[in-house]
């Protein structure tokens, strides 16, 4: 194994190598690459459709039934190019890019109305700018079938012209979802949104090779409502088992739908109409109850027991910030970005201890409203992580579009806040993205009550509130999230 090769492996431990197998967006099957089927070219081979796919399908053809010319070419039986490939078993079309690598995957839960497509949609589009200004890498849609009912999304919010007002449908629990035949039986399977991530002509970095940092990554949204505990597991109706397989999951957190803080935000006067029909129509849902079926299901598709913690991080997205921000103490608030230059190095980078720092300080608040969300949260997973993002930065209106009276927000007159900080946060830990740290000082510094393989136990000194952390944050300055005092927490070396 080369240099490189092993520095990758030992720095992006999760991410498989060419020729080492890979899995289906579609229906996760793991399948070596050169199993992979090819779409048939000819016309006349289709003619009868294909027999997972449907009758009015392009026929699939195995790796055996296909012939490679003297240029190298591709070609079905009939001569034709066939350079479109699809998974062996549920035969959906898979770009190649993810045959040369295994896709990274991100699941996104939550309530319904709690704001997971907007986020996602604004995230990705300011992922894609911040990825592309501040780091020199590329966050491009994969070419693939479902891409359309995506970029549609990204043109209402971002592109319309005009200043018109727009909005995006819900989610239907039975939406949209590729149907395929396995094993004789219908099986409905979501739409993955699939990323290719590579790095552009001015990307310098030392540690990495620019081969190495090409990256997919697959993420799905789904209705809310199959998020809620106790739903009926109907084994043709796959769309939520992209949780087995995911390496983060998002959970979009959304406070407007905790009964004490309906009360409280209109208390204080607080006229978001979002808020407003919320409460109207009495919509109050227990988060930790959602959060326990996302673990269930998780852990079910994993086969893990329920003592078993499940090894990826969580990231509790709390949307609507703009709305609860007003909630937080006044020194608990946070300013609008985590990317910093870095003059002496003239490069940007995450500064993910203030992420961290930020995190704690959303953890109180979200402790306040369900401790036992944050509880099951620590209890399940090996990190987690807690941030406040706005998809709108502001309230959206009622407004008649399409001759319907819907909450709507004016095409490109979004103002998102941290939107990417979860996303860009997972990348970073993934060593995707470069970090970086500010020198602080602080003389106040937290006790180490007890340590472990994961982590460990630090007593605040003023408020002398406990709090279990991950090893990311050995050495950092924090904030009391009781009282606000700035504390360091010690470095720590082994568990003891
Ligand atoms: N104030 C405020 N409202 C938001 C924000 N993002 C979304 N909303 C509102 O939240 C509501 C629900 O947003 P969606 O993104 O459709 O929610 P969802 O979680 O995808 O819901 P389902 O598709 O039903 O699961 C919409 O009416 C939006 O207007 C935000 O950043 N701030
Ligand atoms: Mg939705
Ligand atoms: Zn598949």
């Amino acid at each position: 194994m080369s240099q490189s090769t092993k520095a990758l492996k030992k720095r992006l431990p999760q991410l498989l190598q060419k020729n080492d197998p890979t899995i289906c967006p579609h229906c996760w099957f793991e399948f070596l690459p050169e199993k992979a089927f090819f779409i048939a070219g000819h016309p006349e081979l289709s003619a009868g459709g294909d027999p997972v796919l449907g009758n009015f399908a392009k026929l699939r053809l195995s790796p055996s039934e296909v012939k490679v010319d003297s240029k190298g070419v591709f070609r079905d039986s009939k001569g034709y190019h066939v350079p479109d490939r699809a998974c062996p078993r549920c035969h959906l079309q898979i770009p190649l890019e993810l045959l040369e690598k295994r896709p990274i995957f991100l699941s996104v839960a939550g309530p319904s109305a709690g704001g997971k497509t907007y986020f996602l949609t604004v995230m990705l589009h300011v992922l894609r700018l911040l990825l592309n200004t501040k780091f020199d890498i590329s966050f491009d849609y994969s070419d693939s079938a479902e891409l359309k009912t995506f970029t549609d999304l990204e043109d209402k919010l971002f592109n319309m012209g005009g200043d018109k007002w727009t909005f995006l449908e819900k989610t239907f629990p039975a939406g949209i979802f590729n149907v395929v035949t396995l094993d004789g039986v219908k099986v409905e399977l979501p739409k993955p949104i699939l990323f290719l991530m590579k790095p552009t002509a001015t990307f310098v970095e030392d540690k990495l090779t620019k081969k190495e940092m090409v990256q997919t990554f697959a993420l799905y949204d789904n209705a809310g409502e199959l998020f809620e505990l106790g739903r009926d597991l109907d084994p043709t109706f796959r769309a939520i088992e992209h949780l087995g397989v995911a390496d983060a999951i998002m959970f979009v957190f959304d406070p407007l739908q905790d009964e004490k803080t309906q009360s409280k935000l209109i208390k204080n006067g607080n006229k978001d109409p979002g808020l407003l029909e919320l409460v109207k129509e009495n919509k109050i849902v227990p988060q930790d109850k959602m959060l326990l079926s996302v673990i269930t299901n998780a852990k079910r598709l994993r086969n893990l027991n329920h003592s078993e913690k499940i090894e990826i991080p969580l990231l509790v997205c709390v949307q609507k910030f703009d709305v609860w921000k007003s909630l937080l103490p006044s020194w608990a608030m946070i300013d609008d970005g985590s990317i910093e230059f870095f003059q002496t190095k003239g490069v940007f980078g995450l500064d993910y201890p203030e992420l961290n720092r930020n995190s704690l300080l959303i953890r109180a608040f979200i402790n306040d409203i369900s401790p036992s969300f944050v509880t099951m949260a620590e209890a399940n997973f090996t990190s987690v992580r807690f941030f406040s993002v706005s998809a709108f930065g502001g309230s959206p209106e009622m407004s008649e579009v399409g001759g319907e009276t819907k909450l709507a927000v004016r095409s490109g007159h979004l103002q998102p806040f941290r939107v990417a900080d979860p996303i860009l946060w997972f990348m970073r830990n993934l060593k995707l993205i470069r970090g970086a740290t500010k020198e602080n000082q602080c003389s106040n510094t937290a006790e180490i009550v007890a340590s472990d393989n994961e982590g460990f136990i630090v007593k605040f000194p003023d408020s002398g509130k406990r709090i279990k952390l991950d090893r990311e944050y050995a050495g950092l300055i924090v904030r009391d999230p009781w009282n606000g005092k700035d504390v360091k927490i010690p470095m720590i070396d082994k568990p003891n």
